[in-house]
């Protein structure tokens, strides 16, 4: 069977994480992806954070694999006719510069319709219009300007980022919908058109239940948040440490263990159908007949001694004994999986979740896989790029030219040598 996006040629310009993400994950769906990167330097992440010298990072090749890489200088003469065959051959130009960078290379989105009006052209940029829309943006830059920072950590500490890089990641994958989408259209109406997706709206996207409490503040305390009934709401949605955000109450606590290791920590939910099993399994069966604990009403301003109670067991088992009891009592609750934890998990091997991949300089790598599976079309994970591997293989397969033609347009310098481009070691 056919993978879903097969046919689908992108012209991939983009770097670092949010550019990547989207055009990755079209990859994996069967899409033939071309990553255009500047001769002798290629994206900057093959070598930031590298472990090996000299090889490609991990960094670069978690986010770029299946692609192909051609090394093209769109600021030269040549560079930018072998550009404009890209665009008429492609289905999609993504491309993640900061702003204003691609009209000054020559290519705005009116010249790139004129050379292609079936081309899709998306962006990833930190901010839409707007005060701020000339501005550089990184991963935490859009946490703080799109809602989540402010929103992350306890109430008597700072403004958190989280780990999970909602700005890079989550805008890829917002933009890479939006791609789908305008391809989608494109079967109606013949046309490309402009796909755009800011980070920091990303962000805000992902914090849209933030947005609802920010109004719910109007009409009076957020009973499911820390601060109630004892600490005090100022004007802003505040940082809720632990708790759940919705209708039922939860929090992070101990298990066995945890006095050395860091991760020896549960999420329990206590959902109120399930509140009776899981007060038997803690062993405070008094409660439910108490009126003081057996409702959901009379225990919300106290949850703190709830979870305190129920911390108490927990710390007496380790976090998948924990799991082991309570699933069965329907308490919904979730061990604080470590990265070394996931690596090693057997089921997510299994699903393709968790990959391992080989490449030519760096041997066996693990990354994370396609985590959206579709029954009918397959969706493997291949490698990354060498920087500029497929330069010949580009220019020849899919824009026609000869060799003579790529050997001159090799002695330009609008395209690199394939032997001679690895970048220096970091
Ligand atoms: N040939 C010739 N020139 C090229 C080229 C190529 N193949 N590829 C890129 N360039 C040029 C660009 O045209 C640009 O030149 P000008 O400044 O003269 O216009 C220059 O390289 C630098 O590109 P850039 O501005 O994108 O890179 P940067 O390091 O200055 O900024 C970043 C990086 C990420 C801050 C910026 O690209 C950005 O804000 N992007 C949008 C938001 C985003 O995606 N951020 C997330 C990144 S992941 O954390």
């Amino acid at each position: 069977m056919g993978k879903a996006l097969e046919g689908v040629r992108i012209l991939d310009m983009t770097h670092v994480q949010s550019g990547p993400t989207c055009t990755q994950l079209l990859a994996w769906f069967g899409a033939d992806v071309l990553k255009v990167e500047r001769p002798g330097v290629g994206d900057a992440t093959r070598g930031q954070l590298r472990d090996i010298p000299g090889v490609d990072s991990l960094y670069f090749t978690m986010l770029n694999h299946n692609k192909r890489s051609i090394t093209l200088n769109t600021k030269t003469e040549t560079g930018k006719a072998i550009f404009e065959r890209l665009i008429e051959e492609c289905d999609v130009l993504v491309e993640n510069f900061a702003p204003g960078a691609l009209d000054r290379m020559g290519f705005t989105w009116e010249r790139i319709q004129e050379i292609n009006p079936r081309i899709i052209y998306a962006s990833v940029k930190g901010f839409g219009p707007g005060p701020y829309q000339d501005c550089k943006v990184y991963e935490n830059v859009a946490q703080c300007t799109g809602g989540s920072a402010s929103t992350t950590g306890f109430d008597d500490g700072p403004p958190l980022v989280t780990g999970a890089q909602i700005g890079d990641s989550g805008t890829g994958l917002h933009l890479a919908l939006g791609i789908v989408t305008a391809l989608y259209h494109r079967e109606q109406s013949g046309r490309g058109q402009r796909v755009e997706c800011a980070m920091q709206d990303g962000v805000l996207n992902l914090c849209r239940v933030k947005m609802r409490d920010q109004q719910r503040l109007a009409h009076g305390p957020l009973k499911e948040y820390p601060q109630y009934p004892n600490g005090t709401f100022g004007e802003a949605a505040p940082r809720s440490g632990n708790a759940s955000g919705g209708g039922q109450p939860g929090w992070v606590v101990k298990t066995k263990g945890w006095e050395t290791d860091p991760n020896a920590y549960i999420y329990v939910i206590t959902q109120a159908a399930a509140f009776p099993g899981l007060a038997r399994a803690i062993g405070r069966e008094d409660w439910l007949d108490d009126p003081e604990w057996n409702t959901p009403e009379a225990r919300l301003p106290k949850l703190d001694r709830v979870f305190a109670e129920i911390e108490k067991w927990t710390m007496t088992k380790d976090k998948f004994e924990v799991m082991e009891i309570l699933n069965p009592l329907n308490v919904p609750c979730g061990p604080i999986l470590s990265m070394k934890e996931l690596a090693e998990e057997s089921s997510l091997r299994a699903t393709g979740t968790v990959v391992e991949v080989d490449h030519p300089t760096r041997g066996s790598y693990l990354s994370v896989g396609n985590p959206v599976k579709l029954s009918d079309s397959p969706s493997e994970v291949g490698r990354s790029p060498l920087l500029g591997e497929h330069t010949s293989e580009i220019m020849q397969d899919v824009l026609g030219y000869s060799a003579e033609e790529i050997e001159a347009a090799r002695r330009d310098g609008a395209i690199g040598r394939e032997d001679a481009e690895q970048p220096a070691a970091a």
